[in-house]
């Protein structure tokens, strides 16, 4: 194991398999995998995870401290092993919106008999668990949230349409191959043709190139290893068809509508976890949403964007800890 997955390790909590899993049908032909872990008695939490179209992980459950939680995680709308798969052929994603998801959302927590629970997500997930916090706030314990994204046009240029670029110049060489030489323009709206595609010579690539952009750039130090472990070619794809899916819909939000409206949050209280060198998700949003909701705690941490950096685990943590008392 390298160094920092070794501290990761002792920062998380060990490893655990679900108690409970199944297939939730939501409507709109989609069926959606999730599962329940740590204590069926604990207090509950929903877990978020990122892209949108990044699926769960097993290290996921390891944020909350299994006599304390009753965690409940789920693969969002068409990716992970929620059905039907983004990278299947002839993929719709027409019915896979982010309010579409908040509803998915609502949906688990009546079939799994919650009033109120904790929401923890990152990056896409933190945009998800605003827009669900806000639609909902009733629902809401806490809000644990790190690397925040909210989907404004100046996030999406700054890291698909060259700011980031200027920091991770060779990653970002590879990110534009797809888009052909000398390419200039839209990379947002140039990946949307390639990604839906129905040539996989075409469709397949482009999605490898996509996501390896966002592993080899989300944590401040470069790791193959994390590259790696998002290469898989189905997984890629339907991540990068859902992500681009979301941005040339602008996440399906009015431009600045998760900070505009966070004055929705004012009784919940949270943490907002932001890594200062986040290269993906940019300090600056963190600090606007923060303004918005003066009631959250505040906690930059040196790291880039991913959960899994340690100083970033670690927040997340103790908050999760602090929130179980
Ligand atoms: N996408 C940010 C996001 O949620 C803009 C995300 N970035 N990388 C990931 O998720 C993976 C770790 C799942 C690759």
């Amino acid at each position: 194991m390298t160094t920092e997955g070794t501290r990761l390790n002792e920062i998380l909590y060990p490893p655990i398999d679900p108690y409970a899993a199944g297939m939730l049908n939501v409507g709109d032909g989609q069926e959606i995998y999730w599962e329940e872990c740590g204590d069926p008695r604990g207090k509950p939490a929903l877990f978020l995870h990122g892209g949108p179209g990044g699926a769960l992980t097993a290290d996921y459950r390891r944020y909350f401290d299994p006599s304390k939680y009753r965690v409940i995680l789920f693969d969002q709308r068409q990716c992970g092993r929620s059905l039907p798969h983004a990278a299947s052929p002839g993929a719709d994603l027409s019915a896979n919106t982010t309010w579409r998801l908040v509803e998915d959302i609502e949906q688990i927590r009546t079939d799994r008999g919650v009033q109120r629970w904790q929401v923890f997500g990152g990056s896409w997930g933190s945009a998800l668990a605003l827009a669900y916090a806000e639609a909902y706030p009733e629902r809401v314990t806490e809000l644990v949230l790190r690397g925040i994204f909210t989907l404004r046009r100046s996030e999406l240029n700054w890291y698909y349409n060259g700011g980031a670029g200027n920091l991770s110049p060779l990653c970002w060489e590879s990110f534009l191959a797809p888009l052909g030489p000398g390419f200039s323009g839209d990379c947002i709206s140039a990946y949307h043709e390639l990604l839906f595609n129905p040539d996989p010579a075409i469709h397949l690539p482009a999605g490898k190139a996509w996501t390896t952009w966002e592993a080899a750039t989300s944590q401040l130090v470069f790791s193959q290893q994390h590259v790696d472990e998002f290469s898989d070619p189905s997984y890629a794809l339907a991540f990068a068809r859902i992500e681009n899916h979301y941005f040339v819909n602008g996440g399906f939000f009015r431009e600045g509508q998760l900070i505009a409206e966070a004055d929705r949050l004012r009784d919940i209280p949270g943490v907002i976890v932001q890594g200062k060198y986040d290269l993906c998700c940019p300090i600056t949003t963190a600090v606007a949403l923060h303004r918005a909701w003066p009631q959250a705690d505040y906690l930059p941490v040196l790291a880039g964007h991913s959960i899994s950096e340690p100083a970033i685990a670690a927040e997340l943590v103790a908050a999760t800890d602090r929130y179980a008392e």
